[in-house]
């Protein structure tokens, strides 16, 4: 068992679900992602597009604009830099601004050019599991009689072979079911449930299951969910149970509680865990 890297969210957006508007602009982004890296993350996410239900898209000069300054400033002190971007212009210029990680919620299917764009760097490439823009993406929740599980296994799997195909290295992708994409809350806790059935696709797993709401659905009260800065506790519960299932890398938000929870598996593991270090090429590859 091996200690899952920890990917910590900087969303320079006005509207991402959990913390839009905080980060907006380049230098709390950059003071954020400082933060980030303090409480212990490896690694960074950095995105300048909400994908929260319902938003709608910026175009891609503001993307670029949101992000680059931040992936540059954050990159030249030595951090080690993911872009969580569909579009292939922004994923060239996030690796150009240093990037190295390349963190695709729509696994290529959004702008297939990103797959060349990665296959021409030496970059990890996430490939999530994604069925549609957030704009409508929850009439996309059919699964059919195999199941979420079944239907994100295989969906992946024609993912990774396009993405194979478009010339990228096996060895450097990451998989990710995608959390609350398509997806109902029960179909999150189902994916939880079978991440047996996608490690088999014989590639690294990234779960996101940060402050989601199915977590606030879980401890909503009265039928009023927990608000999203009150589910650390429950992800923390979750990240044990991750750790265990040899997840490779979690992307979070509450940074410090993660790594408290590693922490906890560690010692339970009674010195069978490696330590993190710090997070290499081959790591998230
Ligand atoms: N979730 C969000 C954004 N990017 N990337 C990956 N690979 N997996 C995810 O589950 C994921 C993602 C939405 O969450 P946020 O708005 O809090 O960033």
């Amino acid at each position: 068992m091996t200690r899952p890297r920890v990917m910590g969210i900087v969303n320079v957006t006005p509207d991402s679900f959990s913390d839009g508007g905080l980060y907006a602009d380049t230098s709390r982004a950059v003071e954020h992602g400082r933060q980030l890296l303090a409480d212990g993350a490896d690694l960074l996410d950095i995105g300048g597009e909400s994908t929260r239900p319902g938003a709608t898209r910026p175009v891609v000069g503001e993307e670029l604009d949101r992000v680059i300054p931040v992936i540059t400033q954050l990159a030249a002190e030595g951090a080690r830099i993911s872009v969580d971007t569909m579009r292939a212009p922004v994923a060239e210029a996030a690796l150009a601004a240093g990037a190295q990680v390349v963190n695709d919620v729509s696994g290529g299917l959004a702008d297939p050019e990103i797959l060349e764009v990665v296959a021409h760097s030496d970059a990890a490439y996430v490939a999530m599991h994604w069925r549609a823009h957030a704009t409508d993406m929850q009439d996309f929740t059919g699964y059919g009689p195999g199941g979420v599980v079944e239907g994100v296994r295989r969906e992946l799997g024609e993912r990774l072979a396009a993405i194979v195909a478009a010339g990228i290295d096996p060895e450097r992708v990451l998989l990710d079911p995608g959390l609350g994409f398509a997806k109902t809350a029960e179909h999150n806790w189902e994916l939880l449930r079978g991440l047996a059935a996608l490690e088999s696709l014989g590639r690294p797993l990234l779960i996101g299951a940060s402050r989601k709401s199915f977590l606030g659905a879980l401890l909503a009260l009265d039928g009023v969910p927990r608000p999203v800065g009150e589910r650390e506790f429950a992800h923390a519960a979750l990240v044990v149970l991750l750790a265990q299932r040899s997840v490779s890398c979690l992307r979070v938000h509450d940074v410090r509680a993660t790594c408290d929870a590693l922490a906890v598996v560690e010692a339970l593991a009674a010195g069978g865990v490696a330590s993190a270090g710090g997070v290499g090429q081959g790591d998230v590859s």
